[in-house]
């Protein structure tokens, strides 16, 4: 796989050899560039790497917080001596409905490459699972650690996969293999794109620039919720965690559950003029009804001591700041 490219990357320091020296793939989705600003602030500007196989967009390209380099996998790892991988590059789950083979190429085959590469030069490999992990066969509330998960959607079939990979690889050729399962997480400055829990960011868009927001879910659809500064730090947490306290390899994360109709309740609380309606999408509507309604975080709350900031009121002060400030 190819990813976009800076070739004024060769003039990466050395000097900080006591960090960990961080490869991030997919980093143009909604969480690679919030964590590799995350991530440089707490282990240096040139020990981190965002990668992507899109051209970065002209104003993220210039900024002097991101460097894109063009080559491959392999190379890029050996070249700058990486020690952690982190490996976002995947279709969520609405658009991998539409596209399953793409989703299969890129959620399934795409990781095999990420593993080997690991395994091969003994990289600490952290993956994102997600609620999406779980089906309508697993217990919904709470939703457990461990149980049966059977998801409908490729999306959550690969993450399964890449859950079990993951494992395996640690168990048979020891692997520091770190998985959180995130539930839908809102961020202000970066989209997401296509999938089911994206109502909860673009309400934002719409409450501040056009007071009206077409909800595709029913107003009573309770799922896990984050937002993104807590979903950023709970993955540096995990990645900076002794081996000796993850009594498993893959966590669910959890801050806060809401449907549609509490959140424009709270929306409304600051812009009480918004307008909202219902227009179902069934194919999202299909997937979020598969889905964790509340999710049981409590071996990251105990093994590594998880804990999250933002309930939902501090959620949508936040968001509202933000996205008004921007508008404005
Ligand atoms: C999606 O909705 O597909 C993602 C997720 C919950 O993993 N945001």
């Amino acid at each position: 796989r190819q990813v976009a490219s800076d070739a004024s990357f060769h003039s990466v320091s050395f000097s900080e050899s006591d960090h960990p020296r961080v490869l991030i793939t997919g980093g143009l989705g909604q969480l690679g560039v919030g964590l590799t600003k995350l991530l440089r602030k707490q282990f240096g500007k040139y020990n981190v790497i965002l990668s992507d196989i899109r051209k970065p967009p002209a104003h993220v390209y210039q900024s002097s917080e991101c460097q894109y380099i063009h080559t491959n996998l392999r190379e890029i790892v050996v070249n700058n001596r990486i020690s952690w991988l982190i490996h976002y590059s995947a279709l969520l789950s609405a658009v991998g409905e539409a596209n399953v083979s793409l989703a299969r190429d890129v959620n399934i085959t795409g990781l095999h490459n990420v593993l080997d590469v690991a395994v091969e030069h003994g990289l600490r490999l952290f993956i994102p699972s997600t609620i999406g992990a779980f089906g309508p066969m697993s217990p919904p509330n709470p939703t457990p650690d461990l149980c049966i998960q059977r998801p409908r959607t490729i999306y959550g079939v690969s993450k399964v996969h890449a859950e079990l990979m993951g494992e395996y690889y640690h168990h048979r050729y020891g692997l520091d293999f770190r998985c959180l399962r995130y539930p839908g997480i809102i961020s202000a400055d970066s989209q997401p794109g296509g999938g089911t829990t994206d109502y909860a960011v673009q309400i934002f868009h719409d409450a501040v620039k056009t007071g009206n927001f077409v909800c595709n879910l029913r107003p009573d659809t309770r799922l896990p919720m984050m937002f993104i500064d807590d979903c950023l730090r709970a993955t540096l947490e995990v990645l900076e965690a002794p081996a000796e306290v993850l009594s498993m390899r893959t966590y669910n994360i959890s801050a806060m559950s809401f449907t549609p109709e509490e959140l424009v309740q709270e929306i409304r609380r600051h812009l009480p003029d918004l307008q909202v309606t219902y227009e179902t999408d069934p194919v999202r509507q299909a997937i979020a009804d598969s889905w964790p309604i509340v999710f049981d975080d409590s071996n990251a709350r105990s093994d590594w001591g998880w804990k999250h900031n933002y309930g939902l009121p501090e959620l949508v002060q936040t968001m509202l700041n933000f996205t008004g400030s921007n508008f404005r």
